[in-house]
Formats: structure tokens, sequence, C-alpha cells
């Protein structure tokens, strides 16, 4: 692990237009039409699953997203259990929604991987909601990108570097924009500072409560 936090990745991380490498950023990757369509499969799957409040391991503090997922797995955390991947609805207790085609469509189109997803995130934030800066879990299959869509309120994202205290830039992630990275960008810090409340009226047209939804795809390996 060690040979990830040295070398040019972290020097790439320092010009702003700069992404870490194996970054892929496409702004308004996803017209307004598309992103409707992916709001009507986001309705459908929360209906069936619906979405609910994770609590961080020890503290039992409550994530200020709402969550839910689609797909084998989902991932969730209690104060009692902490991080993990499952594949029942904390709640429900039912397995989780598929992933609908056209979320396995957009990740065949624009990473180019024949092997599907296996879990789809979906994380709903309100007008305060953040998510500090945090590694995303290292357990899960490295070889398999990540790919995140979208939808709603603008947002700021940051983007660190390999270790906490490496400095972040800030990144707009709008409505339709997608960013997908694999290697070694997988293990960078990253968290979501604010919503721009009001950017965007999709959730509301499409009769949901919060500002800004995010899809994340990725494929773990669970053994
Ligand atoms: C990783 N969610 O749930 S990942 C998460 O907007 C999470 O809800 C983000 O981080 C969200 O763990 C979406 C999108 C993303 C964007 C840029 C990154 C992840 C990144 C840059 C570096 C590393
Ligand atoms: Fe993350």
């Amino acid at each position: 692990m060690r040979d990830l936090y040295t070398g040019d990745l972290l020097s790439s991380l320092e010009g702003h237009e700069k992404h870490p490498e194996g970054f892929h950023f496409l702004p308004r990757c996803l017209d307004a039409p598309k992103q409707q369509l992916l709001m009507a499969d986001v309705k459908m799957l929360l209906a069936e699953a619906p979405l609910f409040q994770q609590t961080m391991p020890r503290s039992g503090a409550a994530l200020s997203v709402r969550t839910s997922n689609a797909g084998k797995y989902g991932w969730v955390t209690n104060r009692e259990h902490g991080y993990r991947y499952q594949m029942t609805h904390p709640v429900t207790r039912r397995p989780w929604p598929k992933i609908p085609e056209r979320f396995l469509a957009l990740w065949a189109e624009l990473t180019g991987e024949t092997q599907m997803p296996n879990l789809c995130l979906v994380n709903l934030y309100d007008e305060h909601a953040k998510l500090g800066l945090h590694q995303d879990g290292g357990e899960s299959s490295l070889e398999a990108p990540v790919l995140s869509i979208s939808l709603g309120d603008d947002a700021i994202f940051m983007v660190g570097g390999f270790t906490r205290k490496d400095a972040t830039r800030q990144l707009a992630l709008q409505s339709g924009d997608v960013v997908w990275f694999g290697g070694k960008s997988r293990l960078i810090f990253h968290g979501l500072k604010s919503i721009l409340k009001g950017t965007s009226d999709l959730l509301q047209s499409n009769g949901l409560s919060g500002r800004r939804i995010n899809l994340t795809l990725r494929r773990i390996g669970i053994n």
C-alpha cells in the first residue's frame, strides 16, 4: 500500500485543471431527458427499497445523507456493526432491487467494462447534508472502476490526496455530471462540502424531497 502514497500521482493533483491518474470527469454527460429517465428509475428503486438513515460506527451519529441501494449488495453502516456490505435492506429485510438496466448501460458505455457492477449506492442529500473527507473502503476490488452520477442541485465536492492531510481542491458537480475513476484514484480522500440549494429542480419536479441524488456504481468482490 505504501507506494500508493508517493510518486507523481500526488503532484498531479496540484493543478486545478488536472485530475489524478485514472480519474475521468465528464461534465454535463447526461442531458435533461436522460436525467429524467434516470429519475424515473430512481423513484422505482426507492419505492422498493426506501431511503434509510445510516449511523456511524461507535459514535452512532447519523449521517446527514439518506441512503438506499440496488444490486446484489448494499453498503450499510450502523453503530453496532460498523461499515459493511449486506444483501438485504436493513429496515425491510428484503433483498435489494436489481440495478436498473439504464444504469448498467451507462456503466458499460462509459467505462468500457464488460463485467457489470453489483452495487449501486443511492445517496440523497438535503440542503444541509455533507459528507466529511473520507476514503472509500479499500477492501473491495480495486480492479473495477467506480462510476458516480450527480442529479439535482450543484454540489461542491472536495478532492484530496492519498492522506487525510493532503490539500484538497474543489470540484463543482452539476446535475448530469458523471465521474468515473479506477486504479489508484480509487483511494483518494474525497468528500462533499456543500449543496448549492435551488440550482436545480429535478428532485422537486419528480416529487422527491431533498436536493441532490448521487448514484455510485461499483463492483465489489466478497469472498
Ligand atoms: C473519489 N459519494 O458515498 S462518489 C460515497 O456525491 C461518496 O454522494 C459521493 O463519496 C456522493 O462514498 C459520490 C463521487 C466521487 C467524486 C470524486 C471523487 C468520488 C471520488 C474523487 C476522488 C475519489
Ligand atoms: Fe466516497
